[in-house]
């Protein structure tokens, strides 16, 4: 399409569940410009610092342009018919069983609906699972399980309007940081809103909360099931509702009176006390939202925790109406669409299910389909297994990275490896899992492709075009249509534009339905290409108007459920009976349960917000997070190089020493990879166990150990270039504005630094270097310049290099035409004379917390204040919990 210069385009944020509207405008120059959508109903107008970086990510560097076979360049005939022509003889040889695909939450709805039809309708098989598998599977398991569907009752608006909001492992202050800065609004203004956060970290989500219960990890069901028997016993129950709606209350309340609060106590390393406040702060608040996310559902446990928050919901009636309900919070942009869609193993498509021969045979009408799956197909982790193990022999990868993500990461590598017939599609040539690809193809990304997102709230937004598409890449949904066809399926899959998918995917959602399904955007079916361009935001359900009625549109405030009305049999929500149980995993020699989750800044395997110097800067390596007793029994410092192991693997990384994290537990966060650290996959140490119900694995909680590594030599380089190999055991490389930003650590210290130092950044030829050695204190400096630019610069020490990160980092950014300048860099107190700003804050300002530290000294006690300084946490506000951390703990400090 013909891109019209300096037009704003609406589209949404590639990035979180919350599924925030954005502005996108490239001007003359061709840069590109975005910030939040005033009238988008999900931020209004608000972006976080992931969305207000997204100019910064989309730049071509590292695109994978053309299709590869073999590592070859190849074109998309030859591409596509070698993916046909393999599948259907897999399928041919061995049954449509032998084949998978391997899919995202990040694919459009339109590209995950013809995935899940090829799969499901035309190859007949199941084995189509996604990343979801890893994020949301026990919230949907739970869900079905209560209410028959997979439905998210409420809305955004009900965490404005509820008085009690209790987060259950949810840090979503850096993971839905607008849903996080909607409700910090609301309390702005109706202070009496009581918030509890129930994480076994004290995460900066915790700023906002009244309570936090450091609860231990996979305390939470039994958490749950306590407040259930509670609420039984002090008379806090909704007896009409349950009588009226639901089903199995009174095994449910039974099996939730298997410990007593003694017991929950000792369950959830919580006092009785504070158990005692919670529960009668929940008793006595009718507006209750509980939020939650992967604390919840990452457990072995996941379905039944899902199950005892909902149970309580139940119970008290606080469900659908204003200001309550569950809410599973998603994760990724078009989680929810995926579900939609059914692109899980154990779904059918439209909120149908597999299992009912009366869904499967309307589908497969629909469809026209010659073979609708008969069965569930393979859940993610099992689908790796089936891979390692042959069962699986051709399969295809999409939007996905699990060499970095699936739990036993190596195991999956080696599985991927052996397979005989690997496809992957991605915007990137280079990554963890692209690089084991037989075939790849290159996928349109973000900004180049049209098509839709549901967020958290069952929202419906458009992704709109406003960038050429590079190279050859093709949208997602248009090369496996195109495979599809090639398969011979070619009347299924001949859709000219993703506003007819789109049309398809709705008339399927209405089709036979009559209010028999939850999911209904039956008003879209007869959508056409300009609508489609026009479609502005709205929530399902949106049923055809019956004849007569109003036009197409989904109300701005849906729920479900207020008046019960579930989509089982009896139209009742069941209640589930849960008994609390509890697995020890830790052994003497995995002593500690490592937990594993996000950054602020980052986005899962770092492929765009690694791009960003923005975005690198908050947290520029992988570390974990352990309490100073942990450490102190170790013998670990803070910023020590240590070693974390289970019994599947291990990763080097900084050690952050802090009371913020519970005893006996670690924290690491999942987003380094081989492109950005030496050996930083931390989904090398988890565990392939699964929820048993949901088959989602417990990727929050591994026994582990960590140990110091013995580091000789400590290194911090900056570099034009990014490095091509790095010989040093411990390295992270971050963007920074001028190039790359690198720390290091070595086992060894009799290293030849100049030669380490040229295969970094070379020695450009005629260009000057300069040195600095002292052998004896282990300080060695080493400087190259190519004319009066700065290649790149190393500083190495016996202990961390202090040496100012930003000082340095802009010394590649401004030219050094003086010697004495030059000098500057390898003199011994490099950048000593610039006050560091310190481990950046504010991404936005680049405002470091030392400057933030020293702005309180001067008198700044409050955020605005700082902000009006500093401009720290003025625009997108991602930081303003951070910020305030910083004040409390130099006005301590300031009175002690
Ligand atoms: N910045 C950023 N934002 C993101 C993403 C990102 O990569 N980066 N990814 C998106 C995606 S796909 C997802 S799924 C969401 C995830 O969003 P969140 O679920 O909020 O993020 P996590 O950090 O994975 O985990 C949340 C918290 O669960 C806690 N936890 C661990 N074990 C337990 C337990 O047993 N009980 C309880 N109650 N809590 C526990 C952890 O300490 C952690 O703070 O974030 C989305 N948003
Ligand atoms: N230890 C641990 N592991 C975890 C988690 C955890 O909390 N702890 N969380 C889990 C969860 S909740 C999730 S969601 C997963 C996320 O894990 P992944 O899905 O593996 O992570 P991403 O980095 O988002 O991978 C997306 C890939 O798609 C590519 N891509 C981007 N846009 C497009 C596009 O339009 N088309 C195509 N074809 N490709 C595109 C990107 O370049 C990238 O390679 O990780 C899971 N793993
Ligand atoms: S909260 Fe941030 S990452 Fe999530 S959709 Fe909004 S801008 Fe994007
Ligand atoms: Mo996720």
């Amino acid at each position: 399409m013909e891109i019209e210069e300096a037009r704003e385009v609406r589209t949404t944020c590639p990035y979180c569940g919350v599924g925030c509207g954005v502005l996108a405008k490239v001007a003359a120059d061709g840069q590109v410009s975005v910030r939040g959508d005033p009238d988008h109903p999900a931020n209004f107008g608000r972006l976080c610092s992931k969305g207000s970086a997204l100019a910064e990510t989309i730049d071509l560097d590292g695109r994978l342009l053309h299709p590869e076979i073999h590592g070859r360049r190849a074109g998309w005939n030859e591409a596509l018919d070698l993916v046909a022509s393999t599948f259907s003889q897999t399928i041919a040889e061995h049954g449509p069983d032998a084949v998978a695909f391997y899919v995202s939450g990040q694919l459009l709805t339109e590209d995950y609906y013809v995935a899940n039809k090829l799969m499901k309708g035309f190859v007949g098989s199941a084995n189509i699972d996604t990343n979801s598998r890893l994020c949301m599977a026990s919230s949907v398991a739970g869900h079905r399980r209560a209410f028959g569907s997979d439905t998210v009752p409420g809305t955004y608006e009900d965490l404005e309007l509820a008085d009690l909001i209790v987060l259950v492992g949810s840090n979503l202050a850096w993971c839905h940081p607008v849903l996080y800065q909607r409700i910090a609004a609301a309390r702005e203004k109706r202070p009496e809103i009581k918030i509890v956060l129930v994480d076994p970290r004290r995460t900066m989500t915790a700023d906002i909360a009244d309570m936090h219960l450091a609860i231990a990890p996979d305390g939470d069901v039994a958490l749950f099931t306590g407040l259930l028997a509670w609420l039984g016993q002090h008379n806090a129950l909704n007896r009409a509702y349950i009588t009226a709606h639901t089903t199995g209350f009174g095994q449910a309340l039974f099996a939730a009176s298997a410990l007593d609060l003694a017991g929950v106590a000792a369950a959830t390393g919580l006092s009785e006390d504070e158990l005692g406040r919670f529960y009668s702060l929940f008793a006595a608040t009718p507006k209750t939202v509980t939020v939650y996310s992967q604390g919840v559902n990452q457990s072995s446990s996941g379905t039944d925790k899902v199950n005892a928050i909902i149970n309580c919901h139940l119970a008290t009636g606080r469900i659908g109406r204003p200001g309550t309900g569950p809410f599973s919070v998603t994760g990724q942009p078009n989680a929810m669409g995926g579900r939609e869609v059914g692109g899980m193993a154990n779904m059918l498509a439209a909120h149908m299910e597999i299992e009912n021969p009366e869904h499967r045979d309307r589908v497969q009408r629909f469809w026209n389909a010659p073979a609708v799956a008969r069965k569930p197909g393979l859940k993610a982790v099992e689908m790796f297994q089936a891979v390692a193990d042959g069962r699986i022999k051709a399969l295809w990868i999409m939007a996905t990275n699990p060499v970095d993500s699936m739990p036993d990461a190596d195991a999956v590598e080696a599985a991927i490896k052996a397979c005989p017939f690997v496809v992957v599609s991605d915007v990137l040539a280079r990554t963890d899992t692209v690089r084991h690809a037989h075939v790849r193809l290159p996928a349109a990304a973000w900004g180049e492709k049209d098509g839709t997102v549901t967020n958290s709230e069952r929202r419906i937004s458009r992704q709109r075009v406003f960038l050429a598409v590079p190279g050859e890449a093709r949208p997602d949904w248009r090369i496996i249509a195109e495979v599809g066809k090639r398969m011979g399926f070619g009347a299924a899959f001949a859709h000219e534009t993703p506003a007819e998918v789109f049309a398809e995917h709705a008339a399927l959602s209405g089709f036979e339905n009559d209010g028999a399904r939850d999911f209904d955007i039956g008003a879209y079916a007869g959508i056409d290409g300009e609508d489609y361009d026009a479609l502005v935001p709205f929530q399902w359900p949106a049923p055809k108007p019956a004849e007569g009625a109003q036009a197409a549109g989904g109300s701005s405030s849906s729920r479900f459920f207020a008046d019960g009305n579930f989509y089982t049999s009896d139209r009742k929500a069941r209640f589930i009976a849960i008994r609390p149980t509890t697995e020890i995993r830790t052994s003497p020699d995995f002593p500690l349960i490592l937990n594993t989750g996000r950054v602020r800044d980052h986005w899962h395997t770092m492929t765009r917000t690694g791009k960003s110097p923005r975005l690198s800067q908050h947290i520029a390596e992988p570390f974990v997070e352990i309490h100073p007793a942990d450490a102190a029994r170790q013998g670990i410092g803070d910023a020590d190089i240590v070693r974390v192991s289970s019994l599947r693997g291990e990763v080097l990384v900084r050690a952050l020493v802090t009371p913020r994290q519970r005893q006996g537990s670690l924290f690491a966060p999942m987003h380094w990879t081989d492109q950005f650290a030496a050996t930083g996959r931390l989904d090398t140490l988890t565990a392939p166990l699964t929820d048993p119900v949901s088959g989602q694995p417990a990727l929050k909680h591994v026994a582990a150990r960590v140990e110091t590594f013995a580091a000789k030599a400590f290194g911090f380089a900056v570099t034009r270039q990014k490095p091509a190999s790095i010989a040093a055991p411990y390295w992270a490389a971050a963007r920074c504005r001028g190039g790359w930003r690198v720390e290091l650590a070595f086992a060894d210290d009799d290293i030849d630094w100049a030669g380490f130092a040229a295969s970094l950044f070379g020695a450009p030829p005629g260009g000057d270097t300069l040195a600095y050695h002292d052998r004896d204190a282990g300080q060695h400096r080493i400087a190259a310049f190519d004319g009066d630019q700065l290649s790149g610069a190393l500083f190495v020490a016996p202990g961390p290099v202090a040496v100012s990160r930003g000082w340095a980092a802009e010394q590649l950014d401004v030219t050094h035409a003086g010697q004495r300048q030059r000098f500057r860099i390898v003199a011994g107190r490099a950048g000593a004379d610039r006050p560091d700003a310190g481990a950046i804050v504010c991404s936005c300002f680049s405002v470091g917390a030392n400057q933030i530290a020293a702005a309180v000294a001067g008198g700044c006690t409050s955020v605005e204040a700082i902000g009006g300084t500093l401009k720290a946490g003025t625009n997108c506000g991602s930081c303003r919990a951070e910020i305030r951390t910083i004040i409390q703990a130099n006005r301590v400090q300031a009175a002690e």
